[in-house]
């Protein structure tokens, strides 16, 4: 038996990155499997709490994410669909592993470096401990292959460490889980600066496409996205990250490669070249978009996230009792 596990937290708008980067390497990947995998999918809205998000928008987020999900492919009937806060073993199994986690191990976690920074009502403790949530997201769950983007490769080998450190502490009881990233779209770009991450969180507007973002807007953003001045169309992270972050995005919505792009697009300026990208960019989000307006406000999505949610604390009630056995807590 294969167990796979991802989330992602609905702490804003989903991005063109979080698709990329996470939700399409999902979704093939349980197309792909066969009878003996169980794929675990989660909103993570304890970890979106990690910084402050305003309740009314943070129980919307939630919905929309949902929502998202199926729309880009997930299909209830294979994978588990649920919120991280209705099945009580996350927090739980976190305060556990926080007993084997050491403190300078989650301070030089590069994503609380650059998230602490940024804090002006100072820096919650949850905020520090968010890896060993994610650690108990996928230890609870048996689990064999984490589908996530580049950024969130450093939090997987905390997860990989955790769980060595507690079998040899106690007594065999995790599988040591491995990340899976994919090799192109993996990390996309702002488009307004090609060197950083395009970010949920980024204040700029105009540096992300959000999944839901119309067709107008996606054209205003494209053709506004920061190239260079060379004018010519190939892909070099170093001396062009924009164009080569446009190709990486063109080759991920057409599954054609970078050199056939290349080859295509050589002769192209950066108006047609971006022109390209956009109509290309409209093609794949419109009928994910069309497909989320009619999930959003059906009864099925309430009902597929009850039946996730039932289903995901079976197997993590049985992963906790298990672990509190080995630690010697509790009764038996
Ligand atoms: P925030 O800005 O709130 O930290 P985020 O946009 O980084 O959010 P997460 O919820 O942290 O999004 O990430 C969800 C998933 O999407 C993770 O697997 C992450 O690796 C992936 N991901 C996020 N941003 C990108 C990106 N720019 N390119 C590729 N994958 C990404
Ligand atoms: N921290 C992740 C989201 C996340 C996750 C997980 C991903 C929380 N728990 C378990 C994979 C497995 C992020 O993308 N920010």
């Amino acid at each position: 038996m294969k167990n796979i596990v991802s989330g992602i937290q609905p702490s804003g708008k989903i991005t063109l990155g979080n698709y990329l980067g996470a939700i399409k390497n999902i979704v093939n990947m349980q197309n792909e499997a066969d009878d003996d995998t169980n794929l675990f999918i989660f909103i993570a809205d304890l970890h979106a709490i990690t910084v402050y998000q305003e309740p009314a928008e943070l129980r919307k987020s939630i919905k929309s994410l949902a929502a998202i999900y199926l729309a880009c492919g997930i299909d209830p009937n294979k994978t588990t669909l649920f919120i991280q806060s209705e099945v009580r073993e996350h927090a739980e199994m976190s305060y556990l592993l926080q007993t084997i986690t050491y403190i300078g191990e989650l301070e030089r976690m590069t994503q609380y470096k650059d998230k602490m920074i940024k804090q002006v009502q100072g820096v919650s403790s949850a905020l520090l401990t968010y890896p060993v949530l994610m650690a108990g997201d996928i230890l609870l769950y048996n689990t064999d292959y984490v589908p996530v983007g580049q950024d969130q490769k450093q939090h997987l080998e905390l997860a990989r460490t955790i769980a060595e450190r507690f079998n040899n502490r106690y007594s065999e009881t995790f599988k040591v889980p491995e990340p899976i990233i994919r090799k192109i779209g993996a990390k996309i770009m702002s488009l307004q600066d090609p060197t950083a991450k395009m970010s949920k969180s980024d204040k700029l507007e105009k540096a992300v496409i959000y999944l839901l973002d119309d067709e107008a807007t996606i054209r205003k953003k494209i053709s506004s996205a920061v190239t260079d001045s060379e004018a010519s169309v190939y892909y070099d992270v170093d001396k062009k990250p924009g164009i080569s972050n446009l190709l990486t995005i063109l080759s991920c919505c057409t599954n054609k490669s970078i050199e056939e792009l290349v080859e295509i697009c050589k002769d192209m300026n950066y108006g047609e070249f971006k022109k390209m990208v956009a109509d290309e960019l409209v093609n794949k989000l419109k009928p994910i978009q069309e497909r989320y307006y009619e999930i959003l406000n059906s009864k099925e999505l309430d009902e597929i996230l009850t039946n996730g949610a039932q289903k995901a604390s079976y197997f993590a009630n049985k992963m906790i009792s298990k672990v509190k056995r080995k630690m010697g807590i509790g009764r038996k």
